[in-house]
C-alpha cells in the first residue's frame, strides 16, 4: 500500500503531524495524561521535534495495570466497541479498548501486514489464533478480511479438526504462532500426512519470538513461506509491524506507529541500529491512547532500504524481553542466548523449558529441558552423556555460566496451541 513507499521526508512530517496530534488529544482527552504532564509542567506545544518529545515521560505496564478496567479511556464507555485484554499469566490483565475509528485503523494495519506477507484475495487464510480477550484471532481475522482473503475463523486447539479442515477447504495461509504450526506438523505426521501436501503457501506467525531454527523447520515441514509479525495489546494488538518477503526484519507501519528504541536502564534513547527497548506510540488512537509506551522487547530498527523497496523501517527479531533476563549468581542471560545455543544441535528439537530453582526468591539454580528429535534419541547412555557434556560445554562459554541440562525423551515436554511457555520457578 501507498504509505509503506513514502520518502524519508513524508515519514518525519506525518509523524511530526501525528505525535502533536497524540499528544494534544492525550492532553484533552485522557484524565491519566492530563495529569503526567501537569505534574511534569508540560504543554504539548512545547513539544515540536522528536528531541522534544523525548521529555514526554515513559508509560509502563504498570502504570496500565493500576487503571485497570477503564483507568485509561478517554471516550465515553459508550463509544468504546470491543474490549480485549493482555494474557497475563498473573493478577489483573491489561485492558485495551477499542471505538470504531480504532478498529478501523487496526484493520487497515493488520492489511497492510498481510498484504506486505504476499497474502492476496485469492488466499483462504485458517486464522488458528484464539478468538477471545487475546488480541491475535479477531486482530488478524478482520485485517484479513480487511485485504479480501478468505478468512476460516478456527481459533485455536482442536489440532486433528483443524487439519482435516485444512485440507477440505484448500487453505492456503496458516495463521498462528509458530510453535503451534511445528506443533501441528507433529500431529500431522502422527496422522499419517505429508505435512507439504496440505498446499500452504504462505505462514502469518506471530505472538511470540521465532527463532531461525524453528522458522527452517516450519518451512521444511510444511513447505511453506513463513513470513512473522509483531504486535502487543497495550498499543493495538497484532499490526504493528511484520515481513515482507524479503524476510529480513519486521516493516513498522511508521505513518501509524512511531518507534524509538532507548537504554532500557538508563532510559536514553538509542540511533537507529543500536540494541535496546522498543517504545511505541501509536499516533491516532482514540478510546485508550497511550504515549512512549514501553514493550519490554528487545530489538533494534534497521533504517537501510529493503530489496523490497518500502521506506518504512524495520524491527529486528526480538531477542529478548526486558523482564525476561534472567540474573543467575550474578550473571545475565537471556533465554535466546539459550536458545541459540541449542539451535547449533541437530540432536535437540525445538523444544526446550527452562527451570529456575528458587530460594527465598533468589534463583539458585538453572536447569535447561532439553527434548532431542527420534533421531538424535539414542539408549546409550555414553552418547547421551558425551551430547549432555557438549552443551553444557557450548552453553558455559556462551552464557559465562554453567546451567544444569537435562535430556528428555522426544515428545516429553508439554505442547501448545497458542504460545509457548519457556520458563518456569520452582521454589526449593
Ligand atoms: O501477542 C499480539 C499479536 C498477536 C502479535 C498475534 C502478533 C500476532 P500480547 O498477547 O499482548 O499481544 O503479547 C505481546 O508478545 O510484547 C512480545 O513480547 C511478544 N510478541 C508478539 N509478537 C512477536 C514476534 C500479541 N513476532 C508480546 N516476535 C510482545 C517476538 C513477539 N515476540
Amino acid at each position: 500500500m501507498q504509505s509503506d513507499f513514502y520518502s524519508v521526508e513524508e515519514f518525519s512530517t506525518r509523524q511530526g503531524k501525528g505525535l502533536q496530534q497524540a499528544l494534544n488529544y492525550a492532553y484533552q482527552n485522557s484524565p491519566f495524561y492530563r495529569r503526567v504532564f501537569d505534574e511534569n509542567n508540560l504543554k504539548p506545544e512545547q513539544i515540536k521535534t522528536p528531541a522534544d518529545y523525548a521529555r514526554v515521560p515513559f508509560t509502563t505496564k504498570n502504570d496500565l495495570r493500576q487503571a485497570y478496567p477503564y483507568g485509561m479511556a478517554a471516550v465515553p464507555l459508550e463509544e468504546i466497541l470491543r474490549i480485549h485484554a493482555s494474557s497475563g499469566t498473573t493478577g489483573k490483565p491489561i485492558v485495551a479498548g477499542y471505538t470504531r475509528a480504532d478498529l478501523d485503523c487496526w484493520a487497515e494495519g493488520v492489511a497492510r501486514i498481510c498484504e506486505m506477507a504476499g497474502v492476496t484475495s485469492k488466499d483462504i487464510a485458517q486464522v488458528s489464533f484464539g478468538y477471545g480477550l487475546f488480541t491475535g484471532g479477531f486482530g488478524l481475522h478482520y485485517g484479513l478480511e480487511r485485504l479480501g482473503a478468505t478468512v476460516v475463523p478456527f481459533s485455536s486447539g482442536n489440532t486433528e479438526r483443524q487439519l482435516s479442515l485444512m485440507q477440505d477447504f484448500q487453505t492456503s495461509v496458516l495463521v498462528s504462532t509458530p510453535s503451534f504450526a511445528i506443533y501441528m506438523a507433529e500431529i500431522a505426521r502422527e496422522l499419517g500426512y505429508n505435512p507439504r501436501d496440505f498446499g500452504l503457501r504462505i505462514g502469518l506467525f506471530g505472538g511470540e519470538p521465532c527463532s531461525d531454527a524453528m522458522r527452517e523447520d516450519i518451512e521444511s515441514q510444511w513447505g511453506l513461506k513463513a513470513t512473522l509479525n509483531y504486535g502487543l495489546t497495550e498499543v493495538v494488538g497484532p499490526g504493528i509491524s511484520g515481513e515482507c518477503l524479503e524476510t529480513a526484519g519486521m516493516h513498522i507501519l511508521e505513518d501509524v506507529y512511531y518507534p524509538e528504541i532507548i537504554d532500557p536502564q538508563s532510559g536514553k534513547s538509542l540511533a537507529d541500529g543500536e540494541k535496546g527497548e522498543l517504545v511505541l506510540t501509536p499516533m491516532f488512537k482514540e478510546a485508550f491512547p497511550v504515549l512512549r509506551y514501553r514493550t519490554g522487547d528487545i530489538t533494534r530498527l534497521i533504517a537501510e532500504p529493503c530489496l523490497c523497496g518500502r521506506t518504512t523501517r524495520r524491527m529486528d527479531y526480538i531477542t529478548g524481553r526486558s523482564d525476561d533476563m534472567i540474573i543467575i549468581k550474578g550473571v545475565n542471560v537471556f533465554p535466546s542466548q539459550i536458545e541459540e545455543v541449542l539451535a547449533g544441535f541437530r540432536e535437540v528439537s525445538p523444544h526446550y523449558c527452562l527451570v529456575l530453582k528458587k530460594e527465598k526468591g533468589f534463583i539458585k539454580d538453572l536447569e535447561v529441558q532439553i527434548e532431542l528429535t527420534p533421531e538424535g534419541f539414542t539408549d546409550s547412555f555414553k552418547e547421551l552423556e558425551a551430547l549432555d557434556n557438549r552443551i553444557r560445554q557450548r552453553l558455559r562459554s556462551t552464557l559465562s555460566l554453567a546451567p544444569r541440562v537435562k535430556l528428555m525423551e522426544p515428545k516429553s515436554l508439554e505442547r501448545t496451541t497458542g504460545k509457548a511457555k519457556r520458563i518456569f520457578a520452582v521454589e526449593e
